[in-house]
């Protein structure tokens, strides 16, 4: 177990959502604005849903941090939801509300409604997608915040960018308006692709001495877990199985220093960064609550049945691409956090110095350097 790792509490529409972090060192400058700034990012974006116009969604950081600096100690930061207040009995912890809201019993194919009540034996979908829904993605992007403050402080920087929606490029931003217009009106919803890529990032992140060190490997588990993401590739991706080796490679040359002319591996080779950017590519598929249902089955009566409705985004790819950031930013933090994993921000600062000259030195004079005496 690496001595970074985060978790997430928190449905929908109850009080909040929690992010708690553990790893982080002591001796990092972290301010408010700086994860609110996310949380925006992450709200906004053409075909979100009515609920962004209720949320306006601020951290509150609850432990972790003292005068703006970390402690080492968890870090836990808390989101309220203010659609709560409209959600009060619904949601309530109170047994006395029990029985005084009408149950879901629709499910949404495509959402972890069937599955849900199946696995955990609940009666009222509600249980089910309160949890499963999107808006605990807030809780990651509020963590991923903090993951990249304390990873630019090593010069590594994470974007993205929305590649197409529903098929039509991004580069034809007035036919993506027109196209999400038409699916609010026909009450459907569409998905897309996005690209996350990191710079910066320095050689030797992630290992290949056990599968489940493969950065690689972790990286697409922790983009594939956002809600809604059905495939994720890394560099030349799906395409690499098209071309012949010789094409895909991104052959090494030396001018004093290593180097490379592509970028095909999307900087990670062997489940290791190569010093190159790292580019992660996933598609999302439409949201799966159409306000035009698609056809279902009552899980009380049995009887075919129009699938639940309500509110949700008829598009959220942005938004998917930047909680995709702060999952690449979580996964990259662990995988640094292994590495140069000190106590304070300090220590990492020399253990990063340290090995970075080392890396200096052999990128220089390789004969030298090494395991050349072995
Ligand atoms: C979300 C809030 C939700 C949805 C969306 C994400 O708000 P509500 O359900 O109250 O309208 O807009 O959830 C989903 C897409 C989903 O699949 O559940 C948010 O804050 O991002």
């Amino acid at each position: 177990m690496g001595r970074f790792r985060f978790y997430t509490a928190g449905e929908s529409h109850g009080k909040g959502l929690i992010a708690l972090m553990e790893g982080i060192p002591a001796g990092l400058r972290v301010s408010n604005d700086g994860i609110d700034l996310q949380l925006a990012r992450r709200q906004a974006g053409y075909g979100r849903g009515d609920r962004m116009k209720i949320e306006h969604d601020r951290v509150e950081i609850i432990s972790g941090i003292r005068h703006g600096i970390t402690l080492g100690s968890p870090i836990s930061l808390l989101i309220w939801n203010k659609d709560w207040e409209n959600w009060k009995q619904v949601m309530s912890h109170d047994p006395a509300d029990a029985g005084k809201s009408i149950p879901v019993t629709v499910p949404r194919p495509g959402h972890a409604d069937l599955a849900g009540i199946l696995k955990y034996d609940h009666h009222d979908i509600r249980n089910v997608l309160e949890r499963a829904s999107a808006r605990e993605t807030a809780a990651r992007v509020a963590a991923g915040a903090i993951a990249r403050i304390l990873l630019a402080e090593f010069g590594i920087q994470i974007e993205s960018r929305v590649l197409d929606i529903g098929g039509i490029s991004a580069k034809a931003e007035q036919q993506i308006i027109a196209a999400i217009d038409r699916a609010k009106e026909t009450g459907d919803t569409l998905g897309g692709t996005f690209e996350v890529i990191a710079t910066g990032v320095p050689v030797g992140l992630g290992s290949y001495i056990q599968w489940d060190q493969r950065l690689d490997g972790r990286i697409a588990q922790a983009v594939m877990s956002i809600p809604g993401v059905k495939g994720v590739e890394i560099g030349l991706g799906f395409q690499a199985s098209r071309y012949p080796g010789s094409q895909v490679h991104d052959e090494i040359y030396f001018d004093g220093r290593f180097y490379r002319k592509t970028n095909h591996a999307g900087g990670l080779e062997g489940g290791v960064t190569n010093g190159e950017p790292v580019v992660v590519r996933a598609a999302m598929k439409p949201i799966p609550t159409l306000r035009n249902p698609l056809n279902s089955v009552d899980i009380a009566s049995g009887v075919p049945s129009p699938a639940h409705s309500e509110r949700s985004d008829v598009c959220a790819v942005q938004a998917c691409s930047i909680v995709a950031e702060a999952m690449v930013a979580l996964s990259l933090c662990e995988a640094f956090i292994d590495k140069f994993g000190g106590d304070s921000l300090e220590e990492m600062r020399r253990n990063f110095a340290g090995y970075l000259k080392g890396i200096e030195e052999y990128m220089t004079t390789p004969a030298t350097g090494g395991d050349a005496g072995c």
